[in-house]
């Protein structure tokens, strides 16, 4: 794998309370592969994607997400979508780094803890976060 495609997965409806951070870990996975799914570090997501149906973005994300390599999620926020993308991942047996700050107000699901498929890495700063996304796309490609 030369440069891979990347899903990343950030909650939306779940609460935007992390999009500085999903927005600065697309940043530093760009420097190692090509993000399919830039708009979940958008500060105006709600603009920008304003003209599609809800039918649209779920076809739109699906596709991108059989067309990854690798998928990262910041799963800190609770989020169902993010959940559910998680679940597809792990049927196309994609591998999987789930990101989660301890310092968040919510403890992280069992459904996605216990799962051992993903491979899920607590942090508490941004720095810490990059290193391992970094350390987790090297060891795939
Ligand atoms: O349940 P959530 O909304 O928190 O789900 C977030 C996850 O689902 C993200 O990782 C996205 O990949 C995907 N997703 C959910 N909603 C959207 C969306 N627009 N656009 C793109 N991807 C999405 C939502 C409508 C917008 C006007 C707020």
């Amino acid at each position: 794998m030369d440069e891979p495609a990347i899903y990343f997965c950030g909650s939306i409806r779940g609460g935007r309370d992390h999009a500085t951070r999903y927005h600065d870990l697309i940043d530093a996975i760009q420097t190692k592969g090509t993000v399919l799914s830039e708009h979940v570090g958008y500060d105006d997501i709600e603009k920008e994607e304003k003209q599609r149906t809800e039918r649209d973005i779920y076809r739109r994300d699906c596709e991108w997400i059989d067309d990854a390599d690798i998928m990262i999620a910041e799963v800190t926020t609770p989020s169902l979508g993010v959940g559910y993308e998680l679940a597809q991942a792990q049927h196309q047996a994609m591998p999987v780094l789930c990101l989660f700050d301890t310092d968040g107000e919510h403890a992280l699901s069992a459904m996605v803890r216990g799962c051992p498929h993903f491979t899920v890495e607590e942090y508490t700063t941004i720095e810490d976060a990059i290193t391992t996304v970094h350390a987790f796309i090297d060891e795939q490609v």
